[in-house]
């Protein structure tokens, strides 16, 4: 099967979290889309006209898609985030160009392989060698690796240095909640709790606050409440690993619930869940999202300043209240 190497962008909005929702809506088995590689990202000083700096990555991919649809495919991907076409190397939202299919030459109005200005530029070259080194231009005749060694890396730095494993990012997908999914939930939610309160709540107490704030009905107000918007995250087994529930008013968000199985933790992927609702979040233009959390729940306020909220003050219920300031 081809395989591809595509480069993406972003200079405007939540430029990791779009990048990596990105990333994710690529990986699509059944669509003939296949995520091979990913690199690190990285940040880089803009080339083009004076515009904020832009986070770069590359990825490595398998597809049946033939060059013209696997385009359209990354065009549809640029529309979604609003990608507005101004300037010729304007700032972008997102930015998805095919590098090279395998080792095809063509020059139609539309697309040109393998990308006319990949050898020239260090943002495409530098997180490039991390996932195709060996790819040969055709043209040229040098690898990835000796295009490299032959540009500048300066105004490049690493941005995120653990690369997001195909196996933590590849299976998971972040769907809205459905009232199938509501006995699942239930256990789920259950499991997390018990986890993570356990020494700060009384087991007895968990399991009452979980019987109600998860029973059927309780779940069937949240999913219809206005602004409320809850999604699951599940693995390639359809097993359901993690849930986030926002309620968005206006610019702002109230963060309710964010929770991840506890055999995932430590795996990102409460990382990769909050960036995929941060990416829910930024199109939905809310500016700032906010949460409150017990005092005593070291493990909760650590994550959370550890993914950037910031603590603005005191809540009821002895609970701290935090914000997060979204990237316009
Ligand atoms: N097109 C032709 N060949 C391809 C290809 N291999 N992949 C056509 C993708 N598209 C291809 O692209 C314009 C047209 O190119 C498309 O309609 C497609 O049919 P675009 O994405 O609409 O516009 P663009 O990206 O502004 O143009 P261009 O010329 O592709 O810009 P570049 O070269 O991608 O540069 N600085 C840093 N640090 N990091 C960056 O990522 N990016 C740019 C954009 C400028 N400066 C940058 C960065
Ligand atoms: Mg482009």
């Amino acid at each position: 099967m081809p395989q591809v190497g595509i480069s993406l962008g972003s200079n405007l909005g939540e430029r990791l979290s779009i990048l990596s929702a990105a990333v994710r809506s690529l990986h699509r088995p059944q669509a003939g889309l296949k995520l091979l590689g990913i690199s690190a990202w990285y940040e880089t000083e803009p080339i083009g006209p004076p515009q904020p700096n832009y986070i770069n990555g590359c990825i490595l991919l398998e597809t049946t898609l033939p060059p013209e649809r696997l385009l359209h495919a990354l065009q549809r991907r640029e529309n979604y985030w609003q990608r507005q076409r101004r300037e010729r190397w304007g700032p972008r939202t997102l930015d998805l160009d095919i590098l090279f299919y395998d080792e095809a030459v063509a020059s139609t109005e539309e697309l040109t392989l393998p990308h006319p200005r990949m050898a020239e530029r260090g943002f495409v070259l530098v997180p490039l060698v991390e996932v195709a080194p060996n790819w040969r231009h055709p043209l040229d005749g040098r690898t990835a690796q000796q295009l490299l060694s032959s540009v500048t890396i300066q105004g490049i730095q690493l941005w995120q240095d653990r690369r997001m494993l195909l196996h933590e990012i590849g299976p998971i997908d972040l769907r809205p909640l459905v009232p199938a999914d509501f006995g699942k939930l239930h256990t789920l939610a259950l499991r997390c709790w018990l986890a993570t309160y356990q020494g700060l709540l009384s087991e007895s107490y968990i399991q009452d606050f979980v019987e109600h704030a998860y029973h059927p009905i309780t779940l069937e107000q949240a999913l219809t409440r206005a602004g409320s918007a809850f999604w699951v995250a599940q693995d390639s087994t359809g097993e359901l690993i993690g849930f986030a529930q926002v309620i968005i008013e206006q610019r702002s968000a109230l963060l309710v619930r964010l929770y991840v199985a506890p055999e995932w933790q430590g795996h990102r992927l409460g990382w990769n869940l909050w960036q995929m609702v941060l990416a829910k979040m930024c199109r939905a233009k809310v500016t700032t999202c906010t949460l409150t959390v017990l005092q005593t729940n070291r493990r909760a306020i650590q994550y959370y300043e550890r993914i950037g909220f910031k603590q603005i003050g005191l809540a009821d219920g002895e609970r701290y209240e935090y914000k997060y300031t979204i990237n316009p």
